[in-house]
């Protein structure tokens, strides 16, 4: 989906960015948005290591809290953080009738658990992350995302999603792929094999949510992503959410369906756990899938 990038290219890149660094600034620069770059003002940082699979940062922002960084890419920042947290958690748990077992690949930070376990009706919680570094520091450095893994329904699998997903069949109602971007440890999440696999791990009327880059930026990837879960569920679509620290402040979910469409909400928040939220409600499920003009043409075309 995206021209190949060489491993030292990206290494290029995060030397460019920790130079930056130096001068009191952190600039997110991939090769999946040239010419581009959201800068961020850093205060101190926190963690700094290069793990087996991908570098692993965490700054303390001027104003955005502190920030979770794999590979020179922000994953998510204090500030932020629970407008996608929420949109990837809630419209898949919302689009199914009685959810009882769910599946986070990725999302290591726990953000996505920490929303998940606002559901009581959930039984189960596995999560399946590949680089343990990234769940200790969000332990230490993210404790408003970290605080999902506190939840005894929740199992922790370390363990590469790609590989987990084939050893599983007929086991989730819910699964949330919170993945990086598809580049390095993320690649694999992107592709065919990974969404069929999803396809056999899901219970029957199962539904999908997962992490699906910006129409604005990456129609190609929007449109691949899209037609291929059009051709593999009974439904699929995408659906918009603003993030302010994402590339263009905005990203999507690929939201896919064994059983009914996602785009309709099968049950709504209690007014308790309605005080929990600060992005996601009924009006907005249905809403984040009424896409602009350009959007509409990658997922309809
Ligand atoms: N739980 C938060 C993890 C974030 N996972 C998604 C990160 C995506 C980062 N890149 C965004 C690029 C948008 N085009």
């Amino acid at each position: 989906m995206f021209r190949s990038v060489e491993v030292e290219e990206v290494y290029d890149l995060v030397k460019i960015m920790m130079d930056e660094i130096a001068s009191g600034w952190f600039s997110e620069i991939s090769p999946m948005w040239e010419g581009v770059a959201l800068s961020i003002k850093v205060e101190e940082t926190l963690f700094s290591e290069r793990t087996k699979y991908q570098r692993v940062d965490v700054y303390k922002t001027k104003t955005c809290g502190n920030m979770l960084v794999l590979d020179g890419i922000i994953q998510a920042t204090e500030l932020d953080e629970f407008a996608y947290q929420e949109m990837m958690s809630h419209l898949p748990m919302f689009a199914h009738p009685a959810p009882k077992t769910a599946l986070v690949v990725g999302g290591g930070d726990g953000g996505v658990l920490r929303e998940l376990g606002k559901h009581d009706c959930l039984e189960r919680m596995d999560i399946c992350e590949i680089d343990e570094v990234v769940i200790d520091v969000s332990k230490r450095f993210l404790p408003g995302m970290a605080v999902g893994y506190d939840d005894p329904r929740v199992n922790v699998i370390v363990k590469d999603g790609s590989k987990y997903l084939k050893s599983v069949s007929n086991e989730y109602d819910v699964i949330v792929v919170d993945s990086s971007d598809p580049i390095g440890p993320g690649e694999a999440l992107f592709q065919r094999p990974f969404y069929e696999a999803l396809k056999g791990a899901l219970k029957e009327g199962g539904v999908v949510a997962t992490q699906a880059e910006s129409f604005f930026l990456h129609g190609d990837v929007v449109r691949e992503l899209v037609h291929l879960c059009k051709g593999l569920f009974n439904h699929a679509a995408y659906a918009a959410m603003f993030v302010p620290t994402y590339p263009g402040g905005n990203i999507g979910a690929c939201v896919a369906s064994l059983g009914r469409d996602p785009r309709v909400p099968a049950r709504t928040p209690s007014p308790e756990m309605l005080e929990t939220l600060k992005y996601y409600d009924s009006e907005l499920h249905k809403a984040a899938f009424v896409l602009p003009r350009n959007g509409r043409r990658l997922v309809e075309g």
